[in-house]
């Protein structure tokens, strides 16, 4: 049997795929929430988990460092994609992008007026497409997290971030004025290893795909 990796990151991502590996045979023997380590093994001695950041996932697979990977598609699309399939949407870690503002400003005249927009955003690529499809002028302002802070201290007029329950939001006195999109998480393979591995891969693609609609 040909060795697999298979990169994840740690948190709602693993959580829900946990159900999704087991389908597959596959069983972590380790937490990756309370052990340290950063390669996990796995029930199958040919199968082994890396747990990295989100964001890093692609990178990963991209280099073929990992076989294969999931990630969400905000992720995918500040990555850009290059060496990756992307065969499978696991319907996971769903939330959606969305433009939101401070309670009290007015974003919709704002728009109407033709007024130039500071946005704040960890999605450059989304949400420079975002505006230049509805002729919006912004300047993007890129942060690593905690959007919702730029408005209120002034930073920006407005932000791009993911919503899921909406709580982090109300919280901060800030409302979604647009979806951009709906996000879930894909699998992602190398490319070359989809070729190379593809009778170990392709028996776990059809596990989660038959997993997947359920
Ligand atoms: O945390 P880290 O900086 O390491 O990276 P990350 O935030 O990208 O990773 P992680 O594990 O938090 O998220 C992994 C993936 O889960 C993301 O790439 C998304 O595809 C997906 N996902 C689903 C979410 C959410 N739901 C979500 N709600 N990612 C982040 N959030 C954040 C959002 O940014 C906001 O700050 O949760 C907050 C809003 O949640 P609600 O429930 O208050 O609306
Ligand atoms: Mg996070």
């Amino acid at each position: 049997m040909t060795d697999i990796t298979i990169a994840l990151s740690k948190g709602r991502i693993f959580d829900d795929t946990a159900p999704l590996l087991k389908a597959a045979g596959i069983e972590a023997l380790d937490d990756p929430e309370s052990s340290r380590k950063l390669i996990l093994d796995t029930n199958r001695p040919n199968v082994r988990l890396v747990i990295v950041r989100a964001s890093d996932v692609p990178t990963y697979v991209q280099y073929g460092a990992a076989d294969m990977g999931i990630a969400g598609k905000d992720v995918l699309i500040e990555h850009g994609g290059a060496a990756l399939c992307q065969p499978l949407d696991l319907n996971i870690a769903c939330c959606r992008m969305m433009v939101a503002v401070p309670e009290g400003f007015d974003y919709e005249s704002a728009v109407r007026q033709g007024a130039r927009l500071r946005i704040a955003t960890k999605y450059l690529q989304t949400a420079r497409e975002h505006f230049a499809d509805k002729g919006v002028h912004v300047d993007l302002i890129k942060l690593y997290g905690s959007m919702e802070l730029a408005p209120l201290v002034g930073l920006a007029d407005a932000i791009v971030d993911l919503v899921s329950t909406g709580n982090t939001l109300k919280a901060n006195n800030l409302r979604a004025v647009e979806e951009i999109m709906p996000i879930s998480s894909r699998l992602i393979i190398n490319q070359a290893a989809l070729k190379l591995k593809q009778k170990t891969i392709q028996p776990i693609l059809d596990a989660f795909a038959d997993a997947v609609k359920q």
